[in-house]
């Protein structure tokens, strides 16, 4: 990547289509709030004939079937197995057969291996570890292997392009380097763990007559609380492997909803954290040029986000959840796996309960002055957790069967904007914006290609022009599937960028 402006220039030359003005319209009706000024809140902007506005995704009812086979008494009893464990430090005991990470990845291998059985072997579980070396500032006092349990679905139409769910095994005390004694983690994270195999249960027989689209790994990992250990080699393996991965799902904290002050709404609610451009591994000039031109808030990220909203929304009848999507990396001063996927540059969300219950977390299990401390499995509302594993089901499957994310969104600069010179085209000095993609490689899933914000069918062509100002609009595009399944939305930029796949 050189000079944005003289690589934008190359970039549109053979590219320019005059006057191309094949969008749809409908009819113009703008909203008009109480004090008589149009509704121009975020997201009705702009109230042009252009496109409609948003609307829920609606989910086929072969998947909202599925959701409904989310099983609390399962879910409670993965926990209540993963409790028992007694400690799941990251470099906690290896030997015994009833106690520490050891006994803990060997029941998770077991278990997924029989829970995948009915895939008939289009589910491939594994165990791949490496020797993590010591690190006693950060609460491993002595080295230890690291293994992460995963599963992982191969993609029937475009087996690269690949989404990843992780949820994190190992616990921890108040003392991150006290490998020895009861750590029970059953919210933190035992609850995404048990997600994690009830997925793993409901899809082995689907994926056995119908594997999805696009890859899929579901992935118990380690290391979390000394270092995101786990994710890293995880998100590392796949980086260096050049698979595409389109998003991480990671939960963690899943386990109730049921803290005050806004019970019984936080029982129906689960948070999204989605990082904005300061995770972005890309060069600097771009960056610069997503904060100027205002994208900063449209980040792959944001947009996973939106996407898991969007299509929870439509199945919210069935989730009986709503989707609160914090933009934001992670809560205060904390983090979690979804970061080991930022930093390779994959975009990733982080899935956790609306309000956290800190009497409950890392603590070490004990009454003291009345107050009772530990992460137990009383804290846990298995009801609650299954409601979360609803959302990501939903959000797993219709992404990995949807079409891929639509690259190089990208516009030209000098179409709709002030004059270069005398022999500029008196067109271009309209209020309007002209938008590229990449139609090729084509996607065999795809059905039609979408403007965002506002829903606008572009057909299958690779540019359009619109009679929107990019002062005020922020532009998206994403790929509808013949099977109505929709992508999430990529943003435009005016220079082309591998942060688009290229
Ligand atoms: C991105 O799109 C432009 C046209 O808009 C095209 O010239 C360029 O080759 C595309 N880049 C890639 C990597 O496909
Ligand atoms: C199963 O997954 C492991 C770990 O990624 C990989 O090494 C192995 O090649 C895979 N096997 C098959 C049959 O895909
Ligand atoms: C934390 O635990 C480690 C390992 O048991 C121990 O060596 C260390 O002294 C403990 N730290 C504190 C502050 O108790
Ligand atoms: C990824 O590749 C880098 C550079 O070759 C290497 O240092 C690192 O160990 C690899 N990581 C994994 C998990 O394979
Ligand atoms: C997978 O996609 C990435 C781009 O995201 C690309 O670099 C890589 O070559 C692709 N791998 C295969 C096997 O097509
Ligand atoms: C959800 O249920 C409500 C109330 O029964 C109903 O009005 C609405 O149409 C349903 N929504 C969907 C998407 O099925
Ligand atoms: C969980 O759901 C079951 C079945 O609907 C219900 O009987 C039980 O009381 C619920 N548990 C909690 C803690 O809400
Ligand atoms: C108790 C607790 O919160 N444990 C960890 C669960 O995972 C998150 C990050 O993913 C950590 O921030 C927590 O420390």
């Amino acid at each position: 990547m050189k000079s944005l402006r003289s690589c934008t220039s190359l970039v549109f030359t053979a590219f320019f289509i005059p006057r191309q003005g094949s969008y749809a319209s409908s009819d113009y009706s703008p909203t008009f709030g109480s004090n008589g000024f149009a509704n121009w809140g975020a997201g009705t902007w702009p109230p042009s004939s252009v496109g409609a506005p948003l609307v829920p995704q609606p989910t086929d009812p072969e998947t909202l079937a599925l959701l409904t086979q989310l099983d609390p008494v399962r879910i409670q009893s993965t926990i209540q197995t993963l409790v028992n464990f007694g400690t799941r430090h990251t470099a906690s005991d290896t030997t015994s057969r009833t106690r520490g990470i050891g006994a803990a990845r060997n029941w998770l291998l077991s278990e997924i291996t029989e829970l995948a059985k009915p895939s008939n072997g289009l589910m491939n579980v594994s165990m791949p570890c490496y020797l993590q070396e010591a690190q006693p500032s950060s609460g491993m006092p002595i080295a230890a292997d690291v293994c992460n349990v995963q599963v992982e679905i191969k993609g029937a139409v475009d087996s690269n392009r690949t989404y990843v769910y992780t949820g994190h095994y190992d616990s921890r005390r108040l003392n991150n380097s006290n490998n020895v004694d009861d750590a029970p983690g059953a919210d933190d994270n035992a609850s995404a763990v048990a997600i994690a195999l009830e997925m793993v249960r409901i899809l082995a027989p689907v994926v056995a007559k119908n594997p999805p689209a696009a890859s899929i790994i579901i992935a118990a990992v380690a290391g979390e609380e000394q270092g995101l250990y786990g994710s890293n080699f995880l998100a590392q393996t796949l980086k260096n492997a050049s698979v595409n991965v389109q998003g991480n799902f990671n939960d963690d904290i899943v386990g109730s909803g049921s803290n005050a002050p806004f019970d019984p709404q936080n029982q129906h609610t689960i948070r999204i954290f989605g990082a904005g451009t300061d995770y972005l591994t890309l060069p600097a000039e771009i960056i610069t040029e997503i904060i100027t031109t205002g994208y900063q808030d449209d980040t792959p990220s944001r947009h996973l986000g939106r996407y898991v909203q969007e299509v929870n929304a439509g199945a919210a009848n069935t989730t009986d959840m709503d989707v609160a999507l914090i933009y934001k990396p992670d809560r205060f001063h904390r983090g979690g796996d979804h970061e080991s996927f930022l930093k390779a540059g994959f975009p990733g969300i982080r899935f956790t309960e609306p309000q956290e219950d800190f009497y409950h977390q890392h603590q070490d299990p004990r009454t003291q002055d009345g107050v009772i401390y530990g992460d137990e499995i009383d804290y846990v509302d298995f009801n609650y957790t299954a409601r979360v594993g609803r959302v990501n089901l939903l959000s797993l499957w219709s992404i990995a069967n949807a079409p891929a994310t639509p690259s190089n969104f990208t516009y030209d600069v000098s179409i709709g904007f002030l004059a270069s010179s005398l022999t500029t085209p008196a067109d271009y000095l309209e209020n309007i914006i002209k938008l590229y993609w990449n139609t090729e490689p084509l996607d065999p899933l795809l059905d039609y290609y979408e403007i965002w914000t506002h829903m606008l069918n572009v057909g299958t062509q690779n540019t359009i022009r619109l009679p929107i100002s990019k002062d005020n609009a922020v532009f998206g595009l994403r790929a509808v599937g013949k099977n109505g399944k929709k992508s999430p939305a990529t943003y435009a930029l005016a220079v082309e960028s591998e942060y688009f796949g290229s």
